[in-house]
């Protein structure tokens, strides 16, 4: 089967979900070729069933705004054509999945199609996609696809309330490659942490919806009471409310190291002893399940799908969004714990082979088979 992937690039879940599922494709023979702005972040190209197609848009001063979607829809329909694909998959709605309609549009006039398949990934659906200048346009491409399917039973429910779907929506989760968190060699914990500190740690894209400021208050909460650091590892728009609380905490100076975007990250995390994630929305929480595969247990808040991957009393513990207090208590008691703490690290891996890509990529390519047939 020759698969087409279209996806964003960068280090955003969506974009590591698409490229993970590509290589393991790649690797079971079938050839896959990824359309996207730029190569994919983990993309191994060197894997000679795997194709990567730049999406190149002209700039013309004329255009205040370059118009990506008709590059996007012009090169996911040449694409088709060279390379006679069989399938396209589309990684979050917009603009892939309204890019693909166009193309298939495009192909049925020379009386040819492809089947589509999007998977929804959650900012798509619960904050971009609601707005009332894209809302219509995602609702239409999401009902124009072949196959629906979304990364949890929460973002299925907020997708069909808050789009009139006319479709079934198959719940397909994230996953994680297990094989990729062998034992860690060469671990020095000493280079975040002396012996006697444990490390708190957070990764994220820093945007608004992660809620950095409460990772921080917890950090300072649990700080009081046990010896800790906390390392942030990722980038973006909120990373400047993190020196705003230095400046107001300088007390925390030198506690808190903010490594940026990093490439060993699987080796940070199986260095640590707790993973926060308050996000105000998440409808997977990728990074948990990360952590998770690195024996690493999670305090969280309950937001969208998050439950269904970090088990309360088990795998970590989940508070209600905005309850710093209930999730600094969470983790200090954690911490505080020793075999508390050692019984929750072998949970959590526990809980991410549950999610293994072994025990997912058959779903995806029983997803395939089933669109195919029914095309
Ligand atoms: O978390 C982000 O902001 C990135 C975002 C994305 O679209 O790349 O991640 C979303 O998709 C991931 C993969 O399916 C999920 O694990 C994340 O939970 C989801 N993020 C949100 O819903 C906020």
């Amino acid at each position: 089967m020759k698969i087409g992937i279209l996806c964003y690039p960068t280090y955003g879940g969506s974009g590591i979900v698409a490229t993970e599922l590509g290589m393991s494709l790649a690797n079971k023979g079938y050839e896959v070729h990824f359309i996207s702005s730029a190569l994919p972040a983990r993309l191994d190209i060197t894997n000679p069933n795997i194709f990567f197609h730049k999406v190149n848009v002209q700039t013309y001063p004329l255009f205040q705004y370059q118009p990506y979607d008709i590059a996007l829809s012009s090169m996911i329909y040449r694409v088709v054509n060279l390379y006679k694909l069989d399938i396209l998959h589309a990684h979050y709605a917009i603009p892939y999945a309204y890019a693909a309609f166009t193309a298939k549009q495009m192909l049925k006039v020379e009386g040819k199609d492809i089947p589509l398949v999007t998977t929804l990934h959650g900012t798509d659906i619960t904050l971009v996609g609601q707005h009332p200048s894209y809302k219509h346009a995602v609702e239409f491409s999401i009902n124009q696809s072949d196959t629906i399917t979304s990364v949890s039973e929460s973002l299925k429910k907020d997708t069909l309330q808050f789009f009139n779907i006319k479709k079934d929506i198959q719940v397909i989760t994230n996953f994680i490659d297990n094989s990729e968190f062998d034992e860690c060699v060469n671990c020095d914990r000493n280079q975040f942490a002396n012996d006697d500190e444990k490390i708190l740690i957070h990764v994220s894209n820093l945007r608004p919806v992660k809620r950095i400021e409460e990772v921080l208050a917890i950090f300072k909460n649990v700080h009081k009471k046990i010896k800790s650091k906390l390392v942030i590892i990722g980038e973006g728009p909120d990373m400047e409310k993190i020196n705003q609380f230095l400046e107001e905490n300088p007390e925390l100076i030198g506690k808190i190291r903010l490594l940026g975007k990093v490439n060993d990250l699987y080796k940070i995390l199986q260095l640590s002893d707790v993973f926060l994630l308050p996000s105000e929305q998440e409808s997977f929480g990728l990074a948990a399940l990360e952590a998770m595969a690195a024996n690493t247990p999670v305090i969280s808040s309950n937001a969208g799908g998050i439950p269904e991957v970090n088990i309360q009393g088990e795998t970590g513990y989940l508070a209600e969004i905005g309850n710093v207090e209930a999730m600094s208590n969470y983790t200090i008691k954690l911490l505080s714990d020793e075999k508390l703490l050692a019984k929750m690290k072998i949970n959590a891996k526990k809980q991410a082979i549950k999610f293994d890509i072994k025990n997912i990529l058959p779903i995806y390519e029983k997803m395939y088979e089933e669109t195919l047939y029914r095309f």
